[in-house]
């Protein structure tokens, strides 16, 4: 039963502090991992997680100018981003070994690549490898080459919904700052099956948010044909103990 758990930028990093770590979520949701994979008999068997940038990819992409779609020739531009990255994956990575977690990290940047079409491919070989071994694969939004545009951002968003759909997924998680997706008097959707049922309400993406915000996640999500939930920090290990919290988004 393969898991795949993002936690959000936003929620592991304080986002309008630059390249500052939420020590209390991260903490947090490193325990909620730990209580569901190490031990003799965990509620989840094959995890992969994947974090996004929060304040440490985002600002420096922004400052660079560079998006999904948009990417830098300039070398020292596309380190300064996967630079962010590596120091937010460094933390991520840490307090998980301080759990036991058997984490591995998966750098993009070094494992991925678009064609001039957009489409991605990474090393999906090495992620199921690392299942298969009884690690727990840990990737993240990041630079990626990009034919015809040097390196570009990839989204940790995007990866969610490749990872799903190429290791058929049980179930998708997706770990935000709010505890599900919100109406417009602030309650959350228990159930999305298609964009046209919460378009009204679901705004772009925030300012330094490089990669599209709640409207660009459901999107993608429902995209996945995989059963996915999104859900706040407290509702982790709910969701790693097979739990249903925060907004199922369920195209089928
Ligand atoms: O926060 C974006 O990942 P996301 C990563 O998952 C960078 O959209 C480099 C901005």
């Amino acid at each position: 039963m393969v898991t795949v758990l993002k936690l959000g930028g936003s929620v592991i990093t304080r986002k309008e502090r630059p390249e500052t770590v939420d020590e209390r979520t991260l903490t947090e949701a490193a325990d909620a991992v730990a209580a569901a994979v190490v031990g003799p008999d965990p509620a989840t068997s094959d995890l992969v997680l994947v974090h996004g940038g929060g304040s440490f990819g985002h600002p420096h992409a922004k400052e660079h100018g560079v998006t999904t779609a948009e990417g830098t020739s300039d070398f020292r531009a596309a380190m300064d981003i996967h630079g962010a990255m590596l120091t937010l994956n460094e933390a991520v990575l840490s307090r998980l070994h301080d759990r036991n977690v058997p984490a591995l990290p998966v750098h993009p940047l070094s494992a991925a690549a678009r064609d001039e079409d957009g489409t991605l491919s990474y090393a999906v070989d090495t992620v199921e490898t690392m299942l298969g071994e009884g690690f727990v694969p840990v990737l993240h939004g990041d630079g990626v080459v990009h034919a015809g545009e040097g390196v570009s951002v990839l989204s940790g968003d995007e990866l969610v919904v490749r990872l799903a759909a190429d290791l058929d997924a049980d179930r998708v998680g997706l770990c935000s700052t709010v505890p599900g997706v919100l109406d417009l008097d602030g309650a959350v959707v228990p159930e999305i099956g298609a964009f046209e049922d919460v378009h009204d309400y679901l705004g772009g993406s925030d300012a330094t948010d490089v990669t599209g915000g709640m409207a660009g996640k459901v999107r993608t999500l429902l995209e996945t044909g995989v059963p996915a939930h999104v859900f706040g920090p407290d509702a982790i290990d709910e969701f790693l103990d097979g739990g249903s919290p925060g907004t199922r988004i369920d195209s089928r």
